[in-house]
């Protein structure tokens, strides 16, 4: 079997990462999706797209993309565009009291 045939028996998950600028969503993102972390600040401008490859007890493989979406998308139009279709939405800051606050306005 080819590469490509079982990446499309992968089942896909999305996970959405929604928080405040400079929360840490991007380093969230980046350390789980590419196990590297970066000191350095640079805003994510609209959204960025990260994909990995798990396998889950079983043998099921998972597809999971993560998107991490710029926190001035908070509130804006797009945000259930993007937000739609994802199995886990993360309020990143889930237990940050002032990240839920923001994203409840
Ligand atoms: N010390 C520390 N710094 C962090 C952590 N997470 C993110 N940062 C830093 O905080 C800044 C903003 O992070 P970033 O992931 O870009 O935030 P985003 O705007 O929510 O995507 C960057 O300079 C990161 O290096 C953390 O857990 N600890
Ligand atoms: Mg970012």
């Amino acid at each position: 079997m080819s590469d490509s045939e079982e990446d499309s028996q992968d089942k896909q998950l999305k996970i959405v990462v929604i928080g405040d600028g400079a929360s840490g969503k991007t380093s969230l993102a980046t350390r789980f999706a590419q196990e590297a972390f970066g000191k350095q600040y640079k805003q994510t401008i609209g959204l960025d797209f990260f994909l990995k490859r798990i396998t889950l007890p079983g043998n099921m493989n998972v597809t999971l993309q993560v998107w991490d979406i710029g926190g001035q998308s908070i509130g804006g139009k797009m945000l259930d565009k993007y937000v739609y279709g994802a199995q886990v939405p993360t309020p990143w800051g889930l237990c940050v009291e002032e990240q839920l606050t923001s994203l409840r306005h």
